[in-house]
């Protein structure tokens, strides 16, 4: 028997999708107060305020919304509650306490894709780390950020969840974007599949360091693309690139249809002459 249309995938594609995983975390003091979210009153052996969160690369890219559905951060079993669930953005959960450890983060996709939840560990940084500035700029600033660029790869998406996915409101929460409807939404990391069975497969990405004296978080890209990471600056600068000789190109083909209109404006008017 057929399987149901629903179900259907799509062969020799695959969609991929960049994310964030990251903490922020700071030192208390009663000059620096907790942020609003966290539980009140704090023990008195709890030294840091901290969030853990997926997000979106910083104002990049296509709605991570589309295929994310639910999170679910496991703490250290010191925590009451440590397992928390998020059912929809913003996906983090906030903390105070005294430790570093390792979060386990489990990843549910829209029911559409017919993909199993997936499995990363982030860990929580609370001590400044990277060069010598870096933890300076850390400290000035009493935050500590520790962000990973992760990818999901959807292999020969069902064909629903694809639609989804390439709809053309992908990337009109981006500030400054069109009205929905208007912009068209292009379609990413549609290569060829690698065979075999379809899927969602996780790829991991690059460990990026923290806070390094600019004001937002920031995710320092590796120089270099890699297979595991293939976001990079390297990458960034050939869409740039590509973006610019796009540009290049509309400009030319503006200037000819002005020429050409001119011309026919001429025309017209040597006729009704
Ligand atoms: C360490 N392995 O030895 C870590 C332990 C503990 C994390 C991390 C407080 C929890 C609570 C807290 O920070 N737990 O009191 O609710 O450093």
């Amino acid at each position: 028997m057929p399987a149901p249309s629903t179900s259907k995938r799509l062969r020799n594609t695959r969609i991929s999708r960049f994310f964030l995983i990251g903490t922020q975390s700071w030192t208390l003091s009663p000059t620096s107060p907790p942020p609003p979210s966290v539980a009140l009153p704090i023990p008195a052996d709890h030294t840091k305020a901290w969030r853990v969160y997926i997000r979106p690369l910083h104002n990049h890219g296509p709605d991570i919304n589309t295929w994310l559905k639910k999170v679910q951060f496991k703490l250290h079993h010191t925590y009451t509650d440590s397992t928390r669930t998020v059912e929809s953005a913003p996906y983090e959960t906030a903390e105070t306490g005294y430790g570093e450890f390792d979060i386990e983060i489990r990843l549910y996709f829209d029911a559409t894709s017919g993909e199993k939840a997936q499995y990363r560990v982030h860990r929580l940084r609370l001590e400044p780390f990277g060069s010598e500035a870096q933890m300076a700029a850390q400290r000035e600033r009493n935050e500590v950020v520790a962000e990973t660029c992760e990818v999901v790869e959807f292999n020969e998406p069902v064909v629903e969840f694809y639609e989804k996915m390439v709809g053309i409101d992908q990337f009109s929460w981006l500030p400054g974007s069109m009205e929905p409807g208007r912009k068209k939404g292009s379609v990413d990391g549609r290569g060829k599949g690698k065979g075999g069975r379809g899927g969602a497969k996780s790829v991991r990405g690059t460990i990026m360091s923290g806070s390094d004296g600019t004001k937002d978080a920031t995710a320092e890209l590796p120089a270099k693309s890699t297979q595991d990471c293939p976001w990079s600056q390297e990458m960034e600068n050939q869409i740039m690139d590509m973006l610019l000789s796009a540009q290049m190109q509309l400009d030319i083909e503006i200037q000819k249809e002005s020429l050409k209109s001119k011309d026919r404006q001429k025309r017209l008017q040597d006729i009704s002459i």
